[in-house]
């Protein structure tokens, strides 16, 4: 380990949260020790209604995993985002927004960002929302998808987001999934001088016959195309709001009160729909969101993220709001129309921490300088990853080229069912290795555990744990407890699973590996295999599909098929096979979502299986990878001449 290049604290980052790693060891050693203690104090950085007098009340037993945070506070998310900055800063811009061109932007203050909740919180009681009712946001990122989140936890409804990019197919199983009363919509998307059609996917998406709840549809305009209109069930956004009052009284929410749903994908097909509620999931946000970005009062602060994903929930939306910063949200791509299109935005809006992922930072760095070109990116202060495993030649590049070797990296280790940061560098106090996420943060307590399910001291390897409750924990899946603990606390008893492996070293440092379950990580994206194949077989010349991730340059990992087709569907003519491979990729496309697409198909008479049938991902996944030498031990086949021909036939050379 000795080559590991180390970074350690600069002196010149500005103002810091933090002094030294004296001072992170110190706090941290004290969040363990007196998790009660520490977590009541951080428990007032929000506003609460009624204050809390219990802190925690946890139990991780496996077959009766409950999780509780200040249990008997009551809150408003929207209240502690917006109402609670109106006196000292509601003149300050709560949203920058920048359009997909780059003469296309926006500024929304504390104060016209709270009107526009407020008005629309007002619309959807109009509608019918209700406390409790689940509201799905099915937008592309436009400042009204903020609204729309805060609208509903202002009322106590439930939001739903769902990644814009996903096809109707898959919209509708979430929506299916949590009955959704009302969705809410754009006309269309635009990214990348493209348009999607969110209101067309919508309309497909409700023509389901499981989907029956759904009694209002609300568009957002934001292209003017012409769509389909349903008069019993579509209104537009503006004129929903027209009409009401920029007043809205916020809803007294329980802290344990579900604040939202965000469905993920899990080892087996169907999406999980990870629950998030009120109180612990604010400080948590708040907290890491301060702490994390070293973030200062008046800064301009910019996560990348998709607000369809968990970090542009907790990142882009409610930490940085709950601490009254100003977050840029950005609704188009970070290479158009140029290659510097992210450099040119940070200098002009005077980004001071900027938060993206690996797959972006490699995007550019594959252009080389280019990326920079005509901008002094002089106002970055912090940068941030997140997503995947940062490669040290990626982390290398942002530290030296977007950075200038001036601006320590956090590398953020987290997951939609963490809520918030888990595993990061602070800076200012820790010293940085290139593709390490470095330390945990206050209050997490990470392990490592071997095949027999034994705790790793020290120096080691195994499948990382949490072993104790955070404020920002996921504490259900809608509807389905059962799943929730099975998946999360059976693996190892009494300790979360997070799913992923994980080495530690002689510091005490924590380099993340990937998955150990079948999830492929795609461009920050996750991917359940199962997903994949369960669209695959579902074409009608498919008879068997295996999904196994190889790693790709820009992606991190891309996604590999190797299919088997119904009796006589293999032909023996290249070309037919060829159209049949585009047709499977388009396939899978239109079902999940572009971000499913796969890279590669390869067509085969066979899986190479066990005796006892099951598929030996093991050695698929090497194939994929060209390692065809290292296939490990193959006596289990039950017919070994299938793993010579996926070899000979491999598409990955
Ligand atoms: C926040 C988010 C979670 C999975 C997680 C892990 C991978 C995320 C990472 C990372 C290495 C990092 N992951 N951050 N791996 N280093 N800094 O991405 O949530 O979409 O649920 O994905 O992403 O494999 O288990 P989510």
């Amino acid at each position: 380990m000795s080559d590991i290049k180390r970074y350690p604290v600069k002196e010149n980052i500005g103002l810091t949260t933090l002094v030294n790693n004296d001072q992170y060891e110190a706090m941290y050693k004290r969040s363990i020790d007196d998790s009660e203690g520490f977590w009541a104090e951080q428990g007032k950085r929000i506003d609460w209604i009624e204050p809390f007098t219990q802190v925690r009340d946890i139990s991780f037993d496996e077959h009766k995993v409950n999780i509780n945070w200040y249990k008997d506070g009551t809150l408003n998310a929207s209240a502690n985002c917006l109402d609670r900055h109106l006196a000292t800063r509601g003149d300050q811009t709560a949203i920058i927004w920048e359009g997909d061109e780059p003469t296309d932007d926006r500024h929304i203050s504390y104060k016209e960002l709270h009107g526009e909740v407020c008005q629309f919180a007002n619309a959807l009681k109009t509608q019918g929302v209700r406390k409790g009712d689940v509201v799905c946001i099915y937008m592309p990122m436009v400042p009204q998808a903020v609204v729309a989140m805060l609208a509903c936890a202002r009322i106590g409804a439930i939001h739903s987001v769902v990644f814009g990019g996903f096809s109707p197919d898959a919209l509708a199983g979430r929506i299916d999934d949590s009955q959704v009363k009302v969705v809410i919509t754009a006309d269309e998307g635009v990214r990348g001088g493209k348009t999607v059609p969110l209101k067309e996917n919508v309309d497909e998406a409700l023509t389901h016959p499981s989907v029956n709840t759904v009694e209002k549809v609300i568009v957002v305009k934001r292209t003017g195309a012409n769509i389909d209109w349903h008069r019993s069930r579509d209104i537009w956004y503006h004129d929903a709001i027209a009409k009401e009052s920029k007043h809205c009284q916020p809803a007294e929410m329980r802290a344990e009160d579900p604040l939202f749903i965000l469905y993920t994908s899990g080892s087996t097909g169907k999406p999980k729909g990870v629950v998030h509620t009120t109180g612990g999931y604010m400080v948590y946000a708040s907290l890491t969101h301060e702490y994390v970005f070293d973030y200062q009062e008046g800064e301009v602060y910019w996560c990348t993220a998709d607000v369809g994903w968990i970090t542009g929930h907790t990142y882009l939306v409610y930490g940085p709001l709950a601490n009254g910063a100003t977050s840029l949200m950005c609704e188009g791509l970070p290479n158009y129309p140029n290659i510097n299109r992210v450099s040119q935005v940070v200098d002009k809006h005077g980004v001071n921490i900027l938060y993206t992922a690996p797959t972006a930072i490699r995007a550019l760095m594959a252009e080389g300088d280019a990326a920079v070109t005509e901008t002094k990116r002089h106002s970055l202060r912090v940068l941030g990853t997140v997503g995947e495993p940062i490669n040290p030649e990626a982390w290398e590049w942002y530290y030296r080229t977007i950075g200038e070797e001036r601006c320590p990296i956090v590398d953020t280790w987290w997951q939609t069912e963490t809520g918030g940061i888990m595993i990061t560098p602070l800076p200012g106090a820790t010293t940085l290795k290139p593709g390490s996420a470095t330390r945990p943060f206050f209050g997490v307590q990470p392990a490592l555990v071997d095949a027999e399910g034994n705790i790793v001291e020290g120096v080691g390897e195994g499948n990382l744990v949490i072993l104790d409750s955070w404020p920002g924990q996921s504490r259900t899946l809608y509807g389905d407890h059962e799943r929730f603990m099975q998946t999360y606390f059976s693996t190892y008893a009494g300790m979360y699973f997070t799913g992923d492996g994980a080495r530690r070293d002689e510091d005490g440092y924590y380099w993340i590996t990937g998955r150990v379950d079948d999830v492929l990580n795609v461009s920050g994206h996750r991917m359940g295999t199962a997903e994949i194949e369960s669209a695959l077989v579902a074409h009608p010349k498919v008879a068997e599909a295996a999904v196994v991730g190889y790693p790709h340059d820009i992606k991190g990992q891309g996604i590999y098929v190797y299919v088997t087709l119904n009796k006589g569907e293999l032909s023996a003519d290249k070309e037919v096979n060829d159209a049949l491979v585009l047709e499977l990729k388009k396939w899978v496309r239109q079902d999940i979502g572009p971000i499913a697409t796969p890279d590669l198909i390869q067509l085969t008479s066979g899986l190479p299986k066990t005796r006892s049938g099951k598929i030996m991902r093991r050695i698929l996944r090497k194939i994929a990878e060209n390692e065809c030498g290292a296939l490990g031990d193959t006596s289990t086949l039950a017919d070994p001449a299938v793993v010579d021909e996926l070899i000979e036939q491999r598409v990955n050379r």
